[in-house]
């Protein structure tokens, strides 16, 4: 970031804007290929698999009667943007791993999309209380460009953990990584360490 891009961010902000990151109230849309179709929501379905000892499948009503929560947060883009107080509602992560029962030796999953993405993010970071499946953004329902249905949310890493149009949970003994991962991304990506690309990574954030 320059310092001139630097300087127009509020000072009251500035704590919460990650190094080399611009503010837009703006929401951008971002993504490798097209966007999914469902036609019919009664065919769609989140799977839960992998290291866990109860896996299962839900139907959309049977996912929107899970317990839900409402949090707000930040959302950085590697691309530079950063869009704060997000209003999400959906399912925390720690929901549906406490009912799949991971196994302790499950320390990664891999989260898969409807359009073939597929991103890998460690439990440790998951099972945090601002990590959530959501299907309204700032009181609307999420629209499909930004992944409606359903999408993840993981404030605290750089938004292409952020699975649009989630389909399922794969509990994971060791890391494998994701699209952009295996695309010169960073293998973690924390945007207060800048945590960019894979040259970047360190022994911890490799494995
Ligand atoms: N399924 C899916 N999820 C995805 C992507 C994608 O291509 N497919 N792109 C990721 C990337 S690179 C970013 S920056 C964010 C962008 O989210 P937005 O379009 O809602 O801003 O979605 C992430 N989630
Ligand atoms: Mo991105």
């Amino acid at each position: 970031m320059s310092k001139l891009d630097a300087e127009r961010i509020p000072p009251e902000l500035r704590h919460r804007v990650p190094p080399g990151q611009t503010l837009t109230q703006k929401w951008p849309v971002l993504h490798y290929s097209g966007i999914p179709m469902f036609m019919d929501m009664s065919k769609w379905q989140f799977r839960v698999f992998g290291e866990v000892d109860h896996p299962f499948s839900l139907s959309w009503d049977e996912f929107r009667s899970l317990p839900s929560v409402r949090r707000t947060s930040d959302f950085h883009c590697v691309t530079t943007w950063s869009r704060l107080d997000n209003r999400w509602e959906g399912v925390l992560f720690a929901t549906l791993a406490e009912r799949a029962k991971a196994r302790p030796q499950a320390r990664y999953a891999m989260l898969h999309s409807f359009d073939g993405y597929y991103t890998n993010v460690p439990l440790s970071w998951l099972m945090a209380d601002d990590v959530l499946f959501a299907w309204s953004h700032d009181e609307k329902p999420l629209s499909e460009e930004h992944g409606g249905p359903l999408r993840l949310v993981v404030p605290k890493l750089y938004a292409w953990k952020s699975a649009k149009w989630v389909g399922g949970i794969e509990f994971m003994n060791e890391n494998k990584r994701g699209f952009w991962e295996e695309r010169g991304y960073h293998n973690r990506g924390e945007p207060f360490l800048e945590e960019r690309y894979s040259y970047q990574e360190t022994e911890e954030t490799r494995e």
